[in-house]
């Protein structure tokens, strides 16, 4: 069993579908530093949680960027959905000529022992490579464990796609005005987003590791 700590149900609900390992809600709202990047965020969040939970987690730190918006809102997204709402993200990109933008989830998973396979990530692309090294730079003393910090794998995924009108009704966030290939994420059932999706994406990567690493 997975702890997957969040307060957003609408990741867990695409994690069950995704995973066949089960997986159950832990409402935890971990202190998210301050960061600029996701898997900073996600690493600490997910040492925080393994330290409340004492029993393995995954954390998911994910977020929207405009291209035209200079990556807005990124990694404030949580906040700017709750502040501004969905239709005044897309009224800001309604506004630009190019509408392209992208979606990244980073998964960090914890169980408290040290796997041989952090910090190499599964995903074998550079940009993985480098958040997993940061990520393990990034650990400050109150983490450590016998000296060493708590070893966290990260497991990232990206979808780019088009800001559009708001459409659909599934989902959550800003599903409504994220469109891939000509369906908006809200259009899709959860099944049709994971297989396309950052978080799908994310998870992947993440299910190939845990069903085959050494923990
Ligand atoms: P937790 O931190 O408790 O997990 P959260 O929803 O605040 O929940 P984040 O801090 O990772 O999650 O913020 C991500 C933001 O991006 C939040 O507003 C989400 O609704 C949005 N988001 C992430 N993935 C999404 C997806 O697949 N579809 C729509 N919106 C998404």
């Amino acid at each position: 069993m997975i702890n997957f700590v969040t307060t957003n149900p609408g990741k867990v609900a695409e994690a069950r579908e995704y995973l066949d390992e089960s997986v159950e809600q832990l409402d935890f709202d971990y202190p998210e530093r301050q960061a600029a990047d996701l898997a900073t965020v996600a690493a600490h969040g997910a040492r925080a949680a393994y330290r409340h939970a004492g029993e393995p987690v995954i954390v998911d730190d994910s977020g929207l960027t405009i291209d035209a918006l200079d990556g807005f809102p990124g990694p404030y997204s949580s906040y700017v959905e709750d502040k501004l709402g969905i239709e005044r993200v897309w009224e800001l990109a309604e506004r630009e000529d190019e509408r392209s933008g992208a979606f990244r989830a980073v998964i960090a998973y914890c169980d408290g022992d040290s796997f041989e396979a952090t910090p190499d990530p599964v995903d074998t692309d550079r940009r993985g490579q480098d958040i997993a090294v940061e990520a393990r730079a990034d650990a400050t003393t109150d983490e450590q464990v016998d000296g060493e910090a708590l070893p966290v794998r990260l497991f990232e995924g990206v979808a780019r796609g088009q800001i559009v009108e708001p459409r659909g009704d599934g989902g959550f966030g800003f599903d409504p005005i994220f469109e891939y290939d000509g369906q908006t994420y809200a259009e899709m059932d959860t099944e049709e987003k994971n297989a396309i999706s950052h978080r799908g994406r994310a998870l992947a990567k993440f299910a190939e590791w845990y069903e085959t690493a050494d923990r």
